[in-house]
């Protein structure tokens, strides 16, 4: 047994980061972890199932977890994210709901102050990228989200520079349940090397690609094989929709694969410490987003 586990006073729970989609989250996350664990686009909808990043602080062990942000769906996919967002948000012992204080206070985040109320969740309200605006244009939306719901507390950040990150985890830490560490201390996350590299992939998808295409396709890494000289060989499957979507993910002259292919390989080479040989392949399945298989895959409940 450990000094830490015989200490009466260490603290542990769960964190759910959520918010509309875009509000910084996975960011966060990042940022409170110390390592990427979850992918960030500038688009809307880029994280779409739930996972945990750890953190130790004090005598405290804090499980973030980063949900896809919360919105009105409609498409089958679309509701099976929202669902593991209000998911994580039950199952944690405090939610901080992140709201981008730089843009105008969306329909859905007042969904969700709403939404933390009528749960009685031990909630906190945390107003993000304020390295993007003035300071006293932050009282008024505090004002208007805290008549929704009763904040333990409200809290002005950027998860992108780090200000603010420190009262953060202290209140954080205030708020988490007397307890055991539930995870050993250099786990950092639940995220699988093969999940993270076919996020990565996805990442620069999402970068590369515009409009409707991101939202088309799922990312699936079917093989990876260590190799006796130390680098890896890792094959990926892109799922699309049609054809014609296929036809500009590959591009001209393949060019469009190998971009993607070149920016992931370069990122997991860096992440995993040693060479990568990455295949990526396109494939059109009619219907994915429709697959229960899929959904599995992307660690998602299958949602009627
Ligand atoms: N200027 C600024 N930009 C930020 C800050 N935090 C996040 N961003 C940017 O906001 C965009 C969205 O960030 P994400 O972390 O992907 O947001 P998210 O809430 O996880 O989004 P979804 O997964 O789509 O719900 C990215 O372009 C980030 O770089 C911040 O504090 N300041
Ligand atoms: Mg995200």
């Amino acid at each position: 047994m450990s000094d830490i586990d015989r200490n009466d006073n260490t603290r542990c729970g769960f964190v759910a980061l959520v918010g509309a989609p875009n509000a910084g989250k996975s960011t966060l996350l990042n940022a409170l972890v110390g390592s990427k664990i979850a992918i960030v686009t500038h688009k809307v909808q880029t994280t779409r199932s739930r996972l945990i990043g750890v953190a130790i602080h004090d005598n405290a062990q804090m499980v973030f977890v980063d949900t896809p942000g919360i919105f009105s769906a409609k498409k089958r996919l679309e509701r099976a994210m929202v669902a593991a967002a209000w998911d994580g948000a039950n199952d944690a012992d405090v939610v901080v709901l992140l709201v981008d204080a730089s843009r105008k206070i969306e329909d859905s985040t007042i969904q969700i102050a709403v939404g933390l109320r009528e749960r009685k969740k031990k909630s906190i309200l945390v107003l993000n990228k304020i390295d993007l605006v003035k300071r006293d244009s932050l009282l008024a939306l505090s004002k208007e989200l805290n008549d929704l719901c009763s904040f333990e507390e409200t809290l002005m950040i950027s998860a992108k520079t780090g200000n603010g990150l420190d009262d953060l985890r202290d209140i954080l830490t205030s708020l988490l349940p007397v307890g055991p560490w539930l995870y050993p201390e250099d786990q950092l996350t639940d995220v699988t090397e093969r999940m993270l590299a076919s996020e990565i992939t996805r990442e620069k998808f999402f970068l590369r690609f515009h409009e409707e295409l991101p939202y088309a396709a799922t990312i699936e890494t079917e093989r990876w094989k260590d190799l006796k000289d130390g680098s890896v060989r890792i094959e990926q499957v892109i799922y699309v929709e049609r054809d014609s979507q296929k036809k500009i993910i590959i591009g001209k002259g393949g060019q469009g694969l190998k971009t993607i292919g070149k920016m992931a390989r370069e990122e997991l080479e860096e992440l995993l410490g040693r060479r990568v040989h990455l295949f990526i392949f396109v494939k059109v399945r009619k219907g994915w987003s429709d697959d229960k298989e899929r959904y599995q895959n992307m660690g998602l409940d299958w949602v009627k």
